[in-house]
């Protein structure tokens, strides 16, 4: 005989979003109402969305598998960002989807999501591993009145945006590596890809392309990545919410963002700072131009990088790939 809980989750979810009495349900289960009351508080702290309404009962909202639209509205904290969701099954590349979306006029805050990515990519077309149901790939729009040379400090506001969310979701403090990988006991839990749409010396529109790893096993990764990307799930040893992971984010995004607005960069560059990793060690950087050694200073309010190498020469570092 199942469990009460499960009872409960089969019980609602059957009811097809009509709302079940506390009674009902003590009579279907056969168990106590304060025993359902429990097992709902429960079930909410596993990340279940549960609407309660007197005198109607209880109702499902979404299921901590879910990312759909719905699962995404109920219960977002934020004014803009998120609130015009694009979910899909599957998709070649949220970006891709993105694009076009911007192209077409899409408001700022638009939000591409996607179960399965067929054709990820990362930078410099790279491809970025999306197994379908485990990960969450996505794709903002933002709309900044800025000059196009600002944009790689999105990169950063996304990454500490994604910290500060995985944070609230795991109580696990991730750590950023410049420019754009968030990582958890030095592997990759998250990439990010912000791409640019402009007119003359303007942002038209930013996509900022965001894939992390939530419930994947280690059986989940291919060959190429299985030792050096992780997952919220390997190293928290619980399944997570991914909806309520997006909420986070796009919480702290829209904070980040707004404060990063009124106040610049320099915010933003202080918390980023308090999860970088690289900063003030050796590294080497790989480039489209070449390959820098030395120790990395900081980053300046563009987002920039600066390394010091051997000869005491300051190079400033626009994208690259860190290796310590
Ligand atoms: C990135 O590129 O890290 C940016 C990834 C952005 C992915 C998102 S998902 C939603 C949106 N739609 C897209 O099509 N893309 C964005 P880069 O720094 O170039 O890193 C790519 C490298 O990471 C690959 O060459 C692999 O070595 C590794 N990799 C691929 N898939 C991975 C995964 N799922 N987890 C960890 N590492 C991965």
């Amino acid at each position: 005989r199942a469990s009460i809980r499960q009872q409960l989750i089969e019980a609602l979810s059957g009811a097809g979003g009509e709302f079940l009495s506390g009674q009902a349900l003590a009579e279907i289960i056969g168990c106590s109402r304060t025993a359902i009351w429990k097992h709902i508080e429960e079930l909410r702290k596993d990340g279940f969305v549960l609407e309660a309404v007197r005198n109607k009962g209880y109702r499902i909202v979404s299921t901590p598998e879910d990312i759909t639209e719905n699962d995404i509205l109920y219960g977002l904290e934020t004014d803009r960002f998120g609130r015009n969701v694009h979910y899909y099954e599957s998709l070649g590349s949220t970006q891709k989807e993105a694009h076009q979306l911007a192209y077409d006029g899409a408001p700022e805050g638009t939000l591409v999501v996607a179960e399965e990515q067929t054709s990820g990519r990362g930078r410099l077309g790279r491809e970025w591993h999306s197994l379908s149901g485990k990960g969450i790939w996505m794709s903002l729009i933002v709309r900044p009145d800025l000059p196009p040379q600002q944009a790689p400090q999105f990169t950063l506001i996304t990454a500490v945006a994604v910290a500060r969310a995985i944070e609230e979701i795991t109580g696990i403090t991730p750590e950023i590596k410049w420019p754009n990988d968030v990582l958890i006991n030095g592997k990759k839990v998250v990439g990010i890809l912000t791409e640019l749409q402009a007119e003359s010396d303007k942002i038209s529109s930013l996509i900022i392309g965001i894939g992390m790893n939530a419930n994947h096993g280690p059986e989940d990764f291919p060959p190429n990545v299985a030792h050096t990307a992780t997952s919220l799930f390997i190293e928290k040893g619980e399944k997570i919410s991914r909806a309520a992971l997006i909420q986070s984010f796009l919480k702290y995004f829209e904070r980040y963002y707004s404060i990063y607005i009124t106040e610049g960069f320099k915010p933003v560059r202080i918390l980023w700072e308090s999860y970088a990793i690289s900063i003030g060690k050796r590294i080497k950087a790989t480039t489209v131009t070449g390959v820098i050694t030395g120790r990395a200073i900081g980053i300046t309010d563009e987002g920039i990088l600066k390394i010091e190498d051997d000869e005491g020469i300051i190079h400033n570092i626009y994208s690259a790939d860190i290796q310590q």
